[in-house]
């Protein structure tokens, strides 16, 4: 997969070089091009802000800095000028934004199957919006939120989609299983949060390892882990019970989720199954 990602601040994604990402660039599974916005400003500041039309706090980034730029990454390819990834003419667009859809697993495991994203974090109060418009014709273009809180920029954003999406590409993540049961994923763990986890050694400062992990009974482990999963996400993620698709639910679940109600009394969350 190919990432390009446009930004005043290229040296933010630094992080992309260690650990899991940076093996997945090494063995060319990703291919991530870093861009700084400012060399498509032509000013001897290399301004890319300027006061809001209307009025208002802050500064809005500049369209043309942003159109040129993105025509010299997306141009390049898409005019032939250099090789665009296998099967892609041109990127799938993503602006982090707080006023965007929320990106979740299901968003993640779509952008997987891209084999070119671009990613245009932005700074100030964002950039003018007929940036997104001129290219919504020509391009796919997203504009995404990872969060109901306010970062000072995209970059951050950009960090986290990009893990999230990269750790999915076959041949980043060891045992490929493990991406199967991911919470929130389609699947058995499909909107329950990950029970606790354990390791050695069975006793540490008094605390014990649950009993059932050392039996060995993988039949009983599982069932535990599981309403492990059903309790931690009825007590911290309710909404996301409402989520669960009932026929994915047995009896045992049933029953469980059944007393974690009856516990939780009738202030309990209206929505739980
Ligand atoms: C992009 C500029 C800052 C936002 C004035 C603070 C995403 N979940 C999220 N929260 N915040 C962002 C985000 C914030 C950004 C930019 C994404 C570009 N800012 C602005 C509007 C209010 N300042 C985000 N994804």
């Amino acid at each position: 997969m190919r990432v390009d990602i446009i930004s005043i601040f290229p040296e933010y994604f630094a992080p992309l070089d260690v650990s899991l990402m940076g093996k997945a660039c090494e063995r060319g599974i990703l291919d991530i091009r870093l861009h700084q916005l400012r060399d498509w400003a032509h000013d001897v500041h290399r301004t890319v802000d300027d006061t809001p039309y209307g009025g208002g706090p802050g500064m809005v980034m500049k369209p043309e800095i942003w159109g040129e730029a993105i025509d010299a990454v997306v141009g390049a390819a898409a005019a032939g000028g250099e090789a665009a990834p296998e099967g892609a003419v041109a990127p799938r667009m993503i602006v982090p934004t707080p006023s965007g859809r929320p990106f979740t697993q299901e968003v993640a495991l779509e952008y997987a199957k891209e084999p070119w994203l671009l990613f245009t974090p932005a700074r100030y109060e964002g950039i003018d919006s007929r940036v997104m418009a001129e290219y919504g014709s020509r391009l796919r273009v997203d504009e995404v939120s990872i969060g109901d809180y306010v970062l000072a920029g995209g970059e951050a954003a950009v960090l986290v989609m990009v893990e999230a999406v990269g750790r999915l590409l076959p041949g980043v993540l060891g045992n490929a299983a493990s991406v199967a049961d991911d919470s929130f994923a389609p699947g058995t763990m499909e909107n329950l949060l990950e029970g606790p986890v354990y390791t050695k050694p069975p006793t540490w400062r008094g605390h014990d390892v649950p009993e059932i992990l050392l039996s060995g009974h993988h039949g009983k482990i599982a069932r535990w882990r599981r309403d492990e999963a059903l309790r931690r996400t009825a007590e911290k993620r309710p909404e996301l019970l409402a989520r669960l698709d009932p026929d994915s639910l047995d009896k045992h679940d049933r029953r469980l989720l059944g007393e974690i109600r009856e516990k939780a009394g009738p202030g309990g969350d209206p929505h739980a199954l």
